[in-house]
């Protein structure tokens, strides 16, 4: 897989009752089915389907509870053309999801919370999303501490990941890293990241960067007071995020950009393309035009 100049956009379909991003809104899967529609018209590339929120404290959902969740969305959302990627940590979610038209298995735990999801991938041909992650969710910040530097420490985690996925035999071309903003980070963690995706790039395979709507955008925007911007008021600086990245600013191309809002981040990139090579631009005018 190899990396076009303008990013892709994966649109978030978090069918969930406790997201911190779009908390419940789309938790019944005929919304989430009509959210997902919305996003393809918007031009999202591919949706991703979720069904275990990831905040920071959320508690585990039951297996059955995540599959009931996942399983019909994705199903709709497949027969209706759209490309279509599971965001789960468990083998079993991933393998139902593959079977009903997922392409994609994006795992924040880059297969340290179920090892055997692995094995669904490879031997279902998935294409795999392997983020950099260190807890479940309800005492990941226990683990924000980066001794030697946290831009080392994530590539050095998501080298070891990657050993680990070949072992399982899925090939290099169906293999994408993502430093996993917000899992285990403090904000300046964060932000070391997306200014050093080179070293992350080093690696070798195709980036995915999720930013949108996170705690550090919250946090980069507090009020006098100290509080942090509240979710639903970040959109802005996510999106100037999306063009900063989209622009080469983090040092490396990424592949894709994992989105809440499609329409908002698909406009940064359409500017940030004006300061990449025409050929490869969108819109770039016919020869003889002005
Ligand atoms: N972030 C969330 C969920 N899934 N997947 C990938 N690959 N990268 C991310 O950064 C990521 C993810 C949490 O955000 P949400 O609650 O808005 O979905």
């Amino acid at each position: 897989m190899t990396g076009p100049s303008t990013p892709l956009v994966m649109g978030v379909v978090n069918v969930t009752p406790d997201s911190f991003s779009d908390g419940g809104r789309y938790a019944d899967p005929a919304r989430a089915i009509a959210h997902g529609r919305e996003l393809l018209a918007q031009g999202a590339d591919i949706l991703d389907v979720g069904g275990e929120s990831t905040r920071p404290g959320a508690t585990r959902p039951l297996l059955a509870e995540e599959l009931d969740r996942v399983v019909p969305v994705i199903e709709a959302l497949a027969a209706a053309g759209a490309t279509v990627s599971v965001d789960t940590m468990r083998a079993e979610v991933a393998e139902r999801a593959v079977a009903a038209g997922a392409r994609i298995v994006n795992d924040v735990s880059g297969g340290l919370a179920d090892p055997a999801i692995l094995d669904v991938v490879a031997r279902t041909g998935a294409t795999y999303v392997a983020m950099h992650w260190r807890a479940h969710s309800d005492r990941m910040q226990q683990f924000a501490r980066y001794d030697g530097g946290v831009v080392a420490a994530v590539r050095a985690e998501l080298g070891e990941r990657v050993a680990a996925i070949r072992a399982a035999g899925v090939p290099d071309d169906r293999i994408v890293l993502d430093p996993g903003l917000g899992f285990a980070k403090l904000a300046e963690h964060n932000w070391e990241l997306v200014r050093n995706l080179d070293a992350l790039a080093e690696l070798g395979f195709p980036l995915l960067v999720g930013g949108s709507r996170k705690t550090f955008l919250g946090r980069l925007l507090e009020d006098p007071a100290g509080e942090p911007r509240p979710v639903g008021e970040r959109e802005a600086a996510g999106v100037a995020l999306s063009a900063l990245l989209a622009a080469g600013l983090g040092g490396a191309p990424v592949w894709c950009l994992r989105v809440h809002d499609v329409r908002a981040h698909r406009d940064a990139l359409a500017v940030a393309a004006q300061w990449t090579p025409a050929a490869d631009r969108a819109g770039a005018p016919e020869e003889g035009s002005r």
